[in-house]
């Protein structure tokens, strides 16, 4: 018997910097009764699925900046969210901005929760690569303060046993970064789930901006491929306040195949039967990490971020 899940990309479309959670999370109820009405045992939810993309804000009152945090999971308006993914037998991977204390110290994550049919938390992860800066460039046409808002996730890139597989979760500028798919694929990572917010207009190096869809799938089929895992890829897309953020959320298959892709810029969910099998016919027969890495011949050096290439010296 194979171990087929049918998982849905819920794709968001743009949320007004005044729409509150409670109106957001009628969005999100209302996708996943999509995906419910089409056999989907786990939903697959943005980044910062909650609000508006708010890093592209510069704020210096902390207590405001707060506002956009949730200082509980779930709380009062995500618990009908919680509530409805039970009762409909639905998981899902969530993103929102994370704020708690840890060991006496008050700390602001950007977060993804993956939550099973059950409505049991399996897992959480927290954001590594954050991008953007820290400081306000008012000459951007819009701030990305994601290295000023959060702090780097502290919790590595854990892999976790459920819905019949092994399964893994990172956040948007992850994706870019092979080590992302490559710590959970020497794992055995099978199914890969991320959120997005990703500006088409890339201001430290405008001249990328007509290949931001293109380096989205390059990034997630490599990744899928080269980790023989599924990798499912949720943006929130559209015009939001001003900012142009791309779609094409896709489910892409262990083979580096886009299986499926939205066609919209609005909420819009798609659909896949995601056989987990075919992960173990990738790391079994084409890679098999065991017989053909070659770990002590990458010439690597151990610095003060952990191992590095000879590239990263100064
Ligand atoms: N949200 C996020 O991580 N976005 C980045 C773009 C940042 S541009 C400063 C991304 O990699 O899509």
């Amino acid at each position: 018997m194979t171990r087929s899940l049918t998982i849905g990309a819920a794709q968001l479309g743009p949320i007004a910097r005044g729409e509150g959670r409670e109106a957001v999370v009628e969005r999100l109820l209302a996708l996943l009764r999509q995906a419910a009405a089409r056999d989907c045992k786990l939903v697959v939810f943005p980044e910062l699925a909650l609000t508006t993309f708010f890093p592209r804000y510069f704020m210096e009152d902390q207590a405001e900046v707060d506002t956009w945090f949730e200082a509980e999971m779930p709380n009062n308006s995500t618990q009908v969210l919680f509530d409805e993914a039970r009762r409909l037998g639905i998981g899902f991977y969530l993103g929102y901005a994370e704020l708690c204390v840890e060991n006496g110290q008050t700390r602001h994550f950007n977060t993804a929760i993956l939550v099973d049919e059950a409505g049991n938390l399996v897992g959480k992860y927290r954001k590594v690569h954050l991008p953007g800066h820290a400081e306000n460039e008012p000459e951007r046409p819009f701030q990305h303060l994601e290295k000023r808002y959060f702090e780097p996730g502290n919790l590595g890139f854990p892999v976790f046993q459920a819905f019949d597989g092994i399964v893994g979760m990172c956040i948007c500028n992850d994706r870019r970064w092979p080590e992302t798919y490559r710590v959970m694929g020497m794992q055995g990572v099978e199914l890969i789930m991320l959120g997005y917010n990703t500006p088409r207009y890339f201001a430290p190096a405008p001249d990328l901006n007509r290949m931001a869809d293109f380096h989205n799938h390059l990034v997630l089929q490599a990744g899928a491929y080269q980790n023989g895992s599924w990798v499912v890829a949720v943006a929130k897309a559209g015009e939001e306040e001003g900012c142009d953020l791309i779609g094409e959320s896709c489910i892409v298959a262990p083979t580096g195949e886009i299986v499926t892709q939205c066609q919209t810029l609005g909420d819009e969910l798609i659909v896949a039967s995601c056989d987990l099998d075919l992960c173990t016919m990738l790391h079994t027969k084409r890679w098999d990490f065991a017989g053909n890495r070659e770990p002590e011949h990458y010439g690597l050096i151990t610095g003060s971020k952990g191992v590095v290439s000879p590239f990263d010296q100064s």
